[in-house]
């Protein structure tokens, strides 16, 4: 692979945000907020960013980049097929539970459910996300689908998933900006205190980390070689 020492460094840094995300979130909910719960309460609503950074953003970032991991690319592609599914399968599973998390403290507490974008927007990425593992399972898993059918398939598949990738930040931005104006009453939110400086760093991580994942994917020099175990 050619600048294989760039790819790296990459990496690298992809692994330290997405990490320092996800320890940024409990940070959030353990010291600014009452922590994690099953009860209905405010901890209950808390699993939501926790693991919608882990599940979500996190997990499924690794999911699209494996394919490029050049120390890989000597392993089977069926293997690297089922890491890249499995991957996906547990961000589904987390994002799933996160969002019943937010369902049952809202009805526990008397909150409407679905009236925001951020809510429209989440509920439809994790549809989409459902409906592409599903079909992505289906058409270049399963080894029924013909070569053609996959060819035809594949460049929708990278596309819808990208997609939903940035989608998915996005909508976590909204989120995050949702319940710092929603939760941060004395002070305020517009006063600045540290739970929305903190908060905020966060929300820059998460777009650095989607920035660092679509460029590793979009490079095509550093995509696995199609003759190699193809
Ligand atoms: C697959 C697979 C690929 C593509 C290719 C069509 O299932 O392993 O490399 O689809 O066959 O683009």
């Amino acid at each position: 692979m050619e600048d294989y020492g760039r790819f790296l460094a990459l990496l690298v840094s992809a692994l330290l945000v997405g990490f320092l995300s996800v320890v940024f979130s409990l940070v959030w909910v353990f010291h600014y907020r009452e922590g994690l719960s099953w009860d209905g309460s405010p901890r209950e609503f808390n699993w939501h960013p926790v693991l919608i950074i882990t599940g979500f953003v996190f997990i499924q970032g690794i999911a699209i980049i494996v394919y490029r991991l050049p120390w890989t690319w000597k392993c089977s592609k069926l293997l690297m097929k089922f890491i890249h599914a499995g991957l996906n399968t547990i961000a589904m599973i987390l994002a799933i539970v996160s969002m019943v998390a937010v369902f049952e403290f809202h009805n526990a507490k008397n909150i409407p459910n679905m009236y925001s974008l951020h809510s429209w927007i989440g509920l439809t990425a994790v549809i989409f996300y459902s409906l592409q593992l599903f079909l992505g399972f289906a058409v270049f898993l399963l080894p029924f689908a013909p070569v053609p059918l996959r060819a035809a398939l594949m460049p929708i598949h990278v596309y819808s998933g990208l997609t939903i990738f940035a989608t998915v930040i996005a909508t976590a931005l909204m989120g995050i900006t949702e319940k710092l104006i929603f939760s941060l009453k004395n002070p305020a939110y517009s006063a600045s205190p540290p739970e929305a400086t903190f908060v905020n760093c966060l929300g820059l991580l998460l777009v650095i980390f989607g920035a660092l994942i679509l460029w590793m994917a979009s490079r095509s020099h550093w995509k696995r070689p199609p003759e190699e175990n193809a």
